[in-house]
C-alpha cells in the first residue's frame, strides 16, 4: 500500500480537510521556493503541466506507481553508488523527503540544475542542508555528461560521474537519454507517461513526487534486511514498459466513482 507523504510545510491556513489540499500544499511550496531563489520560474510551469497528469490520475499511487516505488527502492539498496539528483523544484517541493530517502538507502545528494547560476546552487545546497542533508555534491562541476551541451551537463565525478544508480525527479528528456546512454540505472519520478524521461528510464515512476519520495523510502526500510538475491528477484520482475502503459490506460479510462 502505498503511504501518505509527510506534510512539514503546510500553506497558510491550509486545513487538511480540504478536497485539494494536497495540490494546494504543492503549489504553496513551489511559489515559496520560487520567492527565496530556490526554484527558477520556469519551475512553476513545470509545475502545471505534472498537475494536469496528476489530475487525470486521480491524484493518488496508482498501484502500478507503487509497485515501480518499491522496485525503485531496491535498486537504490543494491546499488554501489547511489545518488538522488535534485533541482529547483524537487528541493523545494521534497527537501526533507529526499534527505529521509538518502539516509534510507545510503545515496549521495547532488544538485543539478537547468537554470545554473552560483547563487541557486548555493540556496540549494543551504535550504538541503537546513533539512538535514550533509556532504551535497553538484558545486564542482568536475565532470560532464557527453552529448550534452547545456548546464545540466555539468556532474560531479565523485557524484553522479561515477554513479551506477542515480534518481531523476522532474527531468528534461535530453539529460535522461544522454545519462541512460552512459549506463547508468535510471530512476525516473514523472507524472506524464509519455515524456522522454519517463520513456527511457530504467524505472519509470509516474506519481507525484511527493507521494513517491515517501513510499520509496518507506518501501527501503521494508526492504533494510532483504538479500541481495531478494532485491534481484524484485529489480528483475519489473517491465518498464507494462508500468507505462498502465499509467496511461489509467489516465486513459479513470475509474468510475463506484470503483473507487
Ligand atoms: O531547477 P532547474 O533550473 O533545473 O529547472 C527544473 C525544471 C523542472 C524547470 C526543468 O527541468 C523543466 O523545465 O522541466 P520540464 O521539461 O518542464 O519537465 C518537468 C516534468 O516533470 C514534466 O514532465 C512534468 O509533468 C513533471 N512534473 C512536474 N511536477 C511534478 C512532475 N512529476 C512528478 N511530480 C511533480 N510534482
Amino acid at each position: 500500500m502505498p503511504r501518505s507523504p509527510t506534510v512539514d510545510m503546510a500553506g497558510p491556513e491550509l486545513p487538511e480537510s480540504h478536497p485539494r489540499y494536497e495540490s494546494l500544499l504543492t503549489r504553496h511550496r513551489i511559489e515559496a521556493g520560487v520567492e527565496s531563489g530556490i526554484t527558477s520560474k520556469q519551475g512553476l510551469i513545470a509545475q502545471g503541466r505534472g498537475e494536469a497528469f496528476d489530475y487525470l490520475l486521480g491524484e493518488e499511487t496508482v498501484p502500478s506507481a507503487d509497485e515501480a516505488e518499491r522496485v525503485a527502492a531496491a535498486h537504490l539498496l543494491r546499488a554501489e553508488h547511489p545518488v538522488l539528483s535534485v533541482n529547483g523544484n524537487v528541493a523545494a517541493l521534497a527537501p526533507g523527503e529526499i534527505v529521509e530517502l538518502a539516509e534510507a538507502t545510503g545515496a549521495d545528494i547532488e544538485i543539478n540544475l537547468f537554470n545554473r547560476t552560483r547563487k541557486r546552487m548555493e540556496r540549494i545546497a543551504d535550504h538541503l542542508g537546513e533539512h538535514g542533508a550533509e556532504g551535497v555534491k553538484g558545486l564542482s562541476a568536475d565532470g560532464r555528461v557527453p552529448g550534452l551541451n547545456h548546464e545540466r551537463a555539468k556532474i560531479d565525478s565523485d557524484g553522479i560521474g561515477s554513479a551506477d544508480v542515480v534518481l531523476v525527479p522532474l527531468e528534461d528528456g535530453d539529460r535522461a537519454e544522454a545519462l541512460a546512454a552512459m549506463g547508468k540505472a535510471e530512476l525516473v519520478i514523472d507524472l506524464n507517461p509519455m515524456s522522454r524521461s519517463a520513456q527511457s528510464a530504467t524505472v519509470p515512476i509516474i506519481d507525484n513526487i511527493i507521494r513517491a519520495v515517501p513510499n520509496m523510502t518507506a518501501y527501503a526500510n521494508d526492504l533494510s534486511d532483504a538479500d541481495r538475491k531478494e532485491l534481484d528477484s524484485i529489480v528483475d520482475s519489473f517491465d518498464a514498459d507494462d508500468a507505462l502503459a498502465a499509467a496511461e490506460r489509467r489516465i486513459r479510462n479513470p475509474p468510475s466513482d463506484s470503483e473507487v
